[in-house]
């Protein structure tokens, strides 16, 4: 298998974690957004979404990362992302899409390039709508797993929600986001964070990562 991504990128940091949480190897070929290489006509050939991640597997390029972490968890049933109740499934859903398509949807790179150009926002505006986004999804989230979650992941393994919520937790941080008020979100991506599926995923130890210590 081959995923195309961008250390930084939240919807290929998700594709990381989900393929070490299988246990299914991949080669990692770096697209670099800040050179808008997911533009380039080479790669547009093979997701015409101009977006990452893109994963080859079984002679197929496959595009848009949540259709991506449900074939794979077809494809590959072994250490599932999904719990074996319909109704935790649904659980497990219906937060997983809400930080999906509630806050990576408005958040994301296009989006943000947008508001400054052609429509004038400055920085600072920016990043008040960045941490509107998460505050209006968040806050639900960590009322749900109120009522929900006690322990260390939301059901009994880590799945399609941490796989989803890490990623935007290491966005909202670097937004200087505000976690403090959400406990049972801080305690989640502690207990992900402790996981060597989780730490070989994270941005910071990608090759394209210019600030990764090549010596180690
Ligand atoms: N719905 C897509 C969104 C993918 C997406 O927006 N990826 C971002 C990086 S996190 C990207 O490639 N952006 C390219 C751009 O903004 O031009 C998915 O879930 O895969």
């Amino acid at each position: 298998m081959q995923l195309h991504g961008f250390f930084r990128s939240s919807t290929t940091y998700r594709l990381r974690i989900a393929l070490n949480l299988k246990g299914l190897a991949y080669d990692y070929v770096p697209v670099n957004l800040a050179k808008s290489e997911q533009k380039d006509a080479a790669f547009t050939r093979r997701n015409p979404f101009a977006s990452v991640p893109l994963l080859e597997a079984d002679g197929r390029d496959r595009a848009q990362s949540m259709a991506l972490l449900e074939w794979l968890d077809e494809a590959y049933p072994d250490a599932p992302l999904l719990p074996p109740d319909i109704e935790d499934r649904y659980t497990v859903r219906e937060l997983a899409y809400a930080i999906a398509t509630e806050i990576h949807a408005p958040n994301n790179l296009q989006v943000l390039k947008y508001l400054k150009d052609p429509l004038g926002h400055s920085q600072d505006e920016v990043d008040v709508w960045y941490r509107h986004w998460l505050a209006r999804t968040l806050e639900p989230v960590e009322a749900r797993l109120a009522q929900l979650a006690s322990g260390d992941f939301l059901f009994a393994a880590p799945g399609l929600f941490e796989v989803v919520l890490l990623p935007q937790i290491y966005n909202a941080r670097r937004f200087e986001f505000d976690l403090a008020p959400m406990p049972h979100i801080e305690r989640i991506e502690a207990a992900c964070l402790a996981l060597p599926e989780f730490q070989r995923a994270h941005p910071d130890n990608q090759p394209d990562n210019p600030e990764k210590d090549h010596t180690s």
